[in-house]
């Protein structure tokens, strides 16, 4: 062989090598997590759950991304910039239920398979929506961890998320409608406030809560961020034992608020498995083997089948309770 017939021999087998490479690259299935903010422990669970799905698929690769601050503009940008990379799915925790709808609309077009989990995007905007539990189910249990913890009587004030947040609104309506019930005849609702899933915003509402109403009773926080900064601030001002905090929280990060006694009882689904369900789910789409039909099933790895219901929406188990007897185990694990 002459020099120049091995510079090209080697050449042709350098650029065979490079096109192998991107063709592997190319050939996995790019899934993009899109959650409410980035920093909030609960998504890192999911983001965890995700992790393991691709892993357990193989050909998956996994982009984990949301704004810093849980806003349906943010999110909009960041949905736009993945729009761009050419994802093959979105799953995407909605900051605002409408808001998202022509931008993931526009991703759709584009032959993207956007679906929801957790804070859901409005029908028109995804092909389906993976609640972590029962709607309905999470509203009652709102009322009746809210009653155990007062006794059954007395005031009770909320403490959300973002004021757009689609699953809080959906929680907090079906817990009203909880308890309008007799058996909660005696919970007075005073006050709704939102602490935006941040920290410090929320621990000043809270604080907000306790200053102007000196009868509280019992502060719900339907959210792990919110949760949190409510124990805090019953703690620092001195009210364990006369104002208690219940709603939905993490286990690592609720463990010694439990022990403080500002916290009796909390509940929370597996966020883990909900990252993981939620990211089999997109893959499915992906692979043509999900439509989003009502009535359909589809494979979810080691979680079996999930069943999609009426609206497109699919629900997992039901909301697990957390007390001193059982919260340090499973602060080891979310
Ligand atoms: C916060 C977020 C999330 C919600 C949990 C319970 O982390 O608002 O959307 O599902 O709380």
């Amino acid at each position: 062989m002459n020099l120049l017939k091995t510079l090209a021999a080697i050449a042709a087998a350098a650029a065979l090598a490079a096109g192998s490479t991107v063709a592997s690259a190319a050939d996995k299935v790019k899934i993009a997590m899109v959650v409410k903010s980035l920093g909030n422990g609960f998504f890192d669970a999911a983001h965890e759950g995700g992790k393991a799905a691709a892993k357990e698929l193989g050909d998956v690769e996994l982009i984990y991304t949301g704004p810093t601050a849980p806003t349906a503009e943010a999110q909009i940008e960041v949905i736009n910039s993945l729009i761009s990379q050419k994802v093959d799915a979105l799953v995407i925790s909605a900051n605002d239920k409408d808001a998202l709808v022509p931008i993931a609309k526009r991703a759709m077009q584009r032959g993207i398979k956007v679906i929801s989990f957790d804070s859901g995007i409005a029908p028109a905007g995804r092909l389906m929506q993976l609640n972590p539990s029962n709607n309905a189910l999470i509203g009652t249990k709102l009322a009746e961890m809210a009653s155990d913890a007062s006794g059954g009587a007395g005031e009770v004030a909320i403490l959300s998320a973002t004021a757009q947040a689609t699953n809080q609104n959906i929680w907090i309506g079906e817990m009203k409608k909880a308890l309008a019930r007799p058996e909660f005849a005696k919970l007075k609702l005073v006050n709704v406030v939102y602490g935006d899933d941040q920290s410090d915003k929320s621990y000043r509402e809270a604080l907000g809560l306790l200053r102007s109403n000196p009868n509280l009773k019992v502060i719900v926080a339907p959210t792990t961020v919110g949760i949190v900064a409510a124990a805090k601030a019953v703690a620092d001002e001195k009210l364990i034992g006369k104002v208690y905090v219940t709603g939905l929280g993490l286990p690592s990060e609720m463990a010694g608020h439990v022990k403080s006694g500002a916290v009796k009882t909390f509940a929370i689904w597996n966020p883990i498995d909900l990252g993981y369900s939620a990211t089999q789910l997109a893959y499915a789409f992906v692979k043509g083997k999900a439509t989003g039909k009502q009535g359909e099933q589809i494979a979810a790895g080691r979680m079996g089948k999930i069943t999609i219901e009426g609206d497109g929406e699919a629900a997992m188990s039901p909301p697990f309770t957390y007390d001193a007897s059982n919260v340090e185990k499973f602060a080891k694990i979310f």
